[in-house]
């Protein structure tokens, strides 16, 4: 198995929190970001989107989108689960994933923050502030989503971490890179600190992979 990855991909620690909960080890390849890497040719000819994560499993199966990865791991690993049994709740945690990955993330990537300086001369304040408005869109959502449904439980759906805690824990972090916090949304801060207190997601933290800084 192998992971195009990159210390600071909010994706990438999505499917490195769902390998670890499934137990699974891949080998990193590393996609320089900061340097314009997926940029370059070798790598878009694996993904077109020029994005990480891409992952390979051992038969040679190559998918690119955190989610439909995670998805994969879940059916190809059921042990354990990552999503829940029936419809309905197939629904909802995957509602409250795209929440993330749909309609956060998406704004405040590498390429968007770029194009925002370069055509149209955004400072890093404003292209700062720009990703923080998202962010803190998206958690708004997500406080007003999880307080009301009576589905939430220890975690997002009941009591079992799921693909939307996985997504929802990527959005905080990403909330911190752009010197945001969560303290404002007590229902999203406590199935996060909940979250990060188990090993197997707080060892795939963007901060805790070579070449991170100590801090952001
Ligand atoms: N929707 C994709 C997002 C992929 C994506 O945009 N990844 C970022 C890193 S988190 C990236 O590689 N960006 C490169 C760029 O924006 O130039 C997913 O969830 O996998």
């Amino acid at each position: 198995m192998k992971i195009f990855t990159y210390w600071r991909s909010l994706a990438t620690f999505r499917v490195r929190m769902a390998l670890n909960l499934k137990n699974l080890k891949a080998e990193e390849i590393e996609v320089d970001l900061s340097a314009g890497h997926q940029m370059k040719p070798e790598f878009a000819a694996i993904n077109p989107m020029k994005a990480i994560p891409v992952f390979i499993d051992d038969d040679g199966t190559t998918l690119h989108q955190s989610l439909p990865i995670m998805e994969y791991l879940d059916e190809r690993y059921p042990d354990p689960a990552l999503m829940p049994r029936d419809p309905a709740g197939r629904a909802r945690v995957r509602a409250l994933a795209q929440m993330t990955v749909a309609d956060s993330h998406p704004l405040v990537v590498p390429r968007v923050r770029a194009d925002l300086a370069s055509r149209f001369g955004a400072t890093p304040e404003q292209v700062t502030r720009w990703a923080q408005t998202w962010l803190i869109a998206g958690l708004d959502a997500y406080e007003t989503t999880l307080k009301r449904d009576k589905e939430t439980g220890d975690f997002c759906h009941g009591n079992a971490i799921t693909i939307a805690d996985i997504c929802l824990v990527s959005h905080a972090a990403g909330t911190r890179f752009f010197e945001g916090t969560i303290d404002g949304h007590p229902t999203v801060k406590r199935i996060v600190e909940r979250c990060l207190a188990d090993e197997r997601i707080a060892r795939a933290h963007p901060l805790r992979q070579p070449g991170a800084p100590k801090s952001v």
